[in-house]
C-alpha cells in the first residue's frame, strides 16, 4: 500500500468485537466492504473487548479480509498488533503512544493522529501524520471518555489555519450529518456505530457514501 491519499479517506470505518451487537466481526466488516468502506480501522477496545491473542486472532483474520478485498487496514493505538498484522498503518490518540514515537517505529506505514483542538491538530502534522482524525465532531456514546462534539466547526478551524492534510470528522456522525461534516472541509467522515449497529452494514454503508457524495466538493482533487 503506498502512501495515504485523501480518496481512501471517504468513509473510514472503524471497529472491534465489542461493536458488533453481538455479531461475528468477520460478517460485519465484510458487508461493511459490501457497501463500499474505503479503509478499514481495527479498534478492540471498550467494555468486552478481546486481549493478546485473542486480539491478535481476529485481527489475523479481519485485516486477511481487508487484503483480498482491496481495503487499506489500520491498527490502532497498538504498535506491536500493527506490527505483527503488517498493517497498512497505526493511529493513534492523545492518550496513546506519541506520534513522534510512532512515527519512528512504524517507518513509512500510515499515520492517523486523533485530534480535539486546532492546537493538537497543529502539533500533530508537526509530529508527522500522514492523516488527523478530528472529532468527536458530535456527541457520542461509542467511546467511553468522549469529551462533548465540538460541531463541524473544529475541521473549519483546521482548514482556515491552513493544514491541507487529509482530515476525516468523527464522533457521532450519520448519513443524516456527514454533509456538514464534508462541507466544513473534511476528505471523508470515520463511524463506528452508524455501520457497526445498523440492521444492514452495508447498506448503512451505502447511505454514508452518497450523504458524503452529495456535497460534491472535493478538498484534494
Ligand atoms: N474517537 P461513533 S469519537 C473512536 O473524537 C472515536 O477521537 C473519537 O464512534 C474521537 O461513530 C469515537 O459510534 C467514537 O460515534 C466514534
Amino acid at each position: 500500500m503506498t502512501g495515504v491519499t485523501a480518496s481512501k479517506l471517504r468513509l473510514y470505518f472503524v471497529m472491534g468485537s465489542a461493536n458488533c451487537a453481538g455479531r461475528d466481526p468477520m460478517e460485519v466488516l465484510s458487508q461493511a466492504i459490501d457497501g463500499g468502506v474505503t479503509i478499514f480501522q481495527y479498534r478492540e477496545k471498550g467494555r468486552g473487548a478481546l486481549r493478546g491473542r485473542d486480539a491478535l486472532a481476529l485481527g489475523e483474520r479481519l485485516r486477511k479480509l481487508c487484503l483480498d478485498r482491496g481495503v487499506p487496514f489500520i491498527v490502532n493505538d497498538d504498535l506491536e498488533l500493527a506490527l505483527a498484522l503488517d498493517a497498512d498503518g497505526l493511529h493513534v490518540g492523545q492518550e496513546d503512544m506519541a506520534a513522534e514515537t510512532a512515527r519512528e517505529k512504524i517507518g513509512g506505514k500510515w499515520l492517523g493522529v486523533s485530534v480535539s483542538s486546532l492546537d493538537e491538530a497543529v502539533r500533530a502534522v508537526r509530529a508527522g501524520a500522514d492523516y488527523l482524525g478530528a472529532g468527536p465532531i458530535f456527541d457520542t456514546k461509542t467511546k467511553e471518555d468522549a469529551k462533548p462534539g465540538t460541531g463541524p466547526i473544529l475541521i473549519r478551524q483546521i482548514r482556515e489555519a491552513g493544514i491541507g492534510l487529509p482530515v476525516v470528522g468523527i464522533g457521532g456522525i450519520t448519513a443524516a450529518n456527514a454533509a456538514q461534516v464534508m462541507e466544513a472541509g473534511a476528505d471523508g467522515v470515520a463511524v463506528i456505530s452508524a455501520i457497526s449497529q445498523a440492521a444492514s452494514p452495508a447498506e448503512a454503508a451505502r447511505e454514508l457514501l452518497r450523504a458524503v457524495g452529495r456535497t460534491g466538493k472535493q478538498n484534494h482533487p
